[in-house]
């Protein structure tokens, strides 16, 4: 009997059109060979792909067939990230159980107009969290604050598409939904974390998970111009005593423009 692989594949929609190939899209496939980076588009392997779990401090790239081997001990949820210059970052949370498997990740190009806001982990919060938040056991990095703000360039192109925030991986958020998805084990939940864009509120983030798209108000983008993204994390609406802000990890920021 054929082992059974995971496939792991995030592919964006481009123009309403899926712009993956075939044996990429299923959840479960068989394809043979260990880990692979491939390009989403015409599964060619791909070379020299950085692949990271930055909680682990864990980085290895991918050989001239595209594979690489994990040695690194993953227990609960992380963030393992894959960059390749020309190809948009991605990025997907792993566990014991799909890290044990061989894992065929295919990644894609990257767009002309994509702008690439962050690519490195980020922790907000206060670093004061209980041991049953979701992903609390993997928190390695100091928090930045409760706040993150980033400025970027936008063209006047851009007011032709439609323009999405890729958030690559979420993890950690302990929101009411995400306790009633089982995220976590704790009964004090917090409010959502909050995504500002040039000083609007545009989202809030409900649940952890990977590629999340966030439709950017074409009113609210300055063309050939400065704006900004701002995400603030929630509060904890139990501890009456003091401010206590969720902590949560987010990996990989990008602008996509369609
Ligand atoms: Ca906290
Ligand atoms: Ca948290």
């Amino acid at each position: 009997m054929k082992n059974k692989f995971i496939v792991l594949a995030i592919f964006a929609l481009l123009t309403g059109t899926v712009a993956n190939s075939a044996p990429l899209t299923g959840g479960v496939t068989e394809i043979g060979g260990g880990n692979t980076v491939v390009d989403a588009k015409t599964n060619t392997p791909i070379e020299g792909a950085i692949i990271s779990i930055p909680q682990l401090g864990y980085k290895t790239k991918t050989d001239e067939r595209g594979a690489f081997s994990l040695n690194a001990t993953v227990n609960d949820e992380t963030i393992m990230s894959v960059n390749k210059t020309g190809y948009r970052p991605f990025s997907v949370t792993i566990d014991k159980n799909i890290a044990s498997k061989p894992l065929i990740i295919g990644i894609q190009k990257s767009e002309v107009m994509d702008v690439v806001i962050d690519d490195s982990m980020l922790h907000l919060g206060d670093d004061t969290f209980s041991s049953g938040s979701a992903n609390s056991g993997d928190f390695r990095l100091k928090a930045l604050g409760p706040t993150y703000v980033k400025r970027f360039k936008m063209t006047s192109n851009t007011l032709n598409c439609e323009n999405y925030l890729v958030i690559g991986s979420v993890i950690g958020v302990d929101t009411l939904m995400a306790h009633k998805m089982k995220q976590n084990n704790i009964e004090s939940y917090s409010s959502a974390p909050e995504i500002y864009f040039n000083g609007k509120k545009i989202a809030e983030i409900k649940l952890n998970g990977d590629n999340q798209r966030i439709k950017l108000p074409r009113s609210a983008i300055n063309p050939d111009n400065v704006n900004e993204i701002v995400i603030q994390t929630g509060v904890n609406l139990f501890n009456k005593a003091r401010l206590d802000y969720d902590d949560i990890e987010i990996m990989n920021l990008s602008i996509e423009s369609e």
